[in-house]
């Protein structure tokens, strides 16, 4: 009764017309987007990304330290400088990447000369016929672990022969390799047509939780494109990988892998993490479909089957044969003959 006879005063009326009146035309001066990019910034940072700098600013200024005994690196790195100038236009050579990362040794393995640095990470990254794409992602990606201040090391599992693509399969040999190399403190399962625009998107692992990096790609306008989305970059500490019992060995083929993952992630008691959107910014190489990795039509049976296999195929069922491990100036290549999809058992046929 007694709010009945409020909301009927007069006065009260008014200051609500007030209100909304105001409201309006804070909308119309502001501008409403500007509005909920006020309420977006207190999660971080509002970046503009039409301010870029170009990725390899004052990297040069860093210089080996004179005495043996380093410092730590600062928690926080001095070289960030947030949205990066990545463009595809021309395709780098290695010689002038090479000449561009002097400080990076054979095998792609970098420390900072100058600070002792305070995490370890390795970048593992499924290839087969993707050399354009390689080259630009080595082009940004050292001076963007550099600028990060990482001690850092980038692996290319190299799926040889002709047989269907298998990018999980060689995601779990890069692990089991990379670790045989160094105890690693997180690993990076980096699709190679994919390029970090924002240095603040920090190459290290959440402590916890799996975490998902490519959280905001160009080619999704910069949103996810579904909510349990796990594919591109995303990464883990070696605990966390053994805990989801690695990734399957069973997709053959383009599409699911990464969805299996997810739910590995739940079915393991954990849950995914991600950058925030302002910050997970990447911007993928164009390029057609590729031979030998069509359209895996087992995905959706291979998905329904995952809770029951989860535990059987993984880290824990990996066959392979390691070809060759070469340590090349801005990577190390591994390659590994992966094996090949079952055949399919042939239907009998009615004579
Ligand atoms: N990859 C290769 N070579 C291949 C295939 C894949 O190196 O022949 C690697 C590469 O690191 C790539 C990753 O595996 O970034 C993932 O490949 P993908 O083809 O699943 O994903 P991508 O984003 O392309 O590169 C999407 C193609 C869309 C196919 C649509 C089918 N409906
Ligand atoms: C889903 C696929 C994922 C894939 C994602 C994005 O539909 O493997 O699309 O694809 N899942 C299944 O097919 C079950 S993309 O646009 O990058 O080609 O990663």
């Amino acid at each position: 009764m007694n709010r009945i006879r409020t909301i009927g005063k007069p006065c009260f009326l008014l200051i609500l017309a007030f209100l909304q009146v105001l409201f309006f035309v804070v909308m119309y001066r502001r501008g409403s987007s500007k509005i909920f990019e006020s309420f977006s910034k207190r999660n971080g940072k509002n970046w503009d990304y039409s301010k870029v700098k170009d990725i390899y600013t004052n990297l040069t200024l860093f210089t080996p330290a004179l005495t043996d005994e380093l410092q730590y690196c600062p928690p926080k790195s001095p070289l960030l400088v947030g949205p990066l100038s990545i463009t595809f236009q021309n395709i780098p050579s290695l010689k002038r990447i090479l000449k561009k990362n002097p400080y990076v040794k054979r095998g792609g393995l970098y420390t900072p000369p100058h600070c002792q640095a305070r995490y370890k990470t390795a970048i593992l990254i499924p290839h087969r016929n993707r050399e354009r794409h390689l080259r630009h992602l080595l082009y940004y990606l050292h001076p963007f672990l550099q600028r990060q201040q990482l001690h850092y090391r980038i692996y290319l599992i190299h799926q040889a022969g002709n047989e269907t693509f298998n990018r999980a399969k060689l995601l779990n040999v890069g692990v089991r390799e990379s670790l045989k190399d160094e105890d690693w403190d997180c690993l990076f399962l980096h699709d190679v047509d994919l390029i970090p625009e924002n240095d603040h998107n920090l190459y290290v692992c959440d402590e916890t939780y799996p975490k998902h990096f490519s959280s905001a790609m160009d080619k999704f306008n910069y949103r996810l494109p579904y909510w349990s989305y796990f594919g591109g970059v995303s990464a883990m500490t070696p605990e966390q990988y053994m805990k989801i019992n690695g990734f399957p060995n069973s997709y053959w083929g383009w599409g699911g892998e990464d969805d299996d993952i997810a739910y590995r992630v739940r079915y393991a008691g954990l849950k995914i993490v991600r950058v925030p959107l302002n910050i997970g910014h990447y911007k993928m190489v164009t390029h057609n479909t590729d031979k030998g990795n069509e359209e895996n039509q087992k995905r959706f049976d291979l998905l329904v089957k995952s809770p029951r296999k989860w535990k059987e195929d993984g880290m824990n069922s990996l066959e392979y044969k390691l070809i060759s491990k070469r340590l090349m100036y801005l990577f190390t290549n591994i390659t590994v003959d992966v094996g090949a999809a079952p055949k399919d058992k042939k239907t009998k046929t009615r004579s």
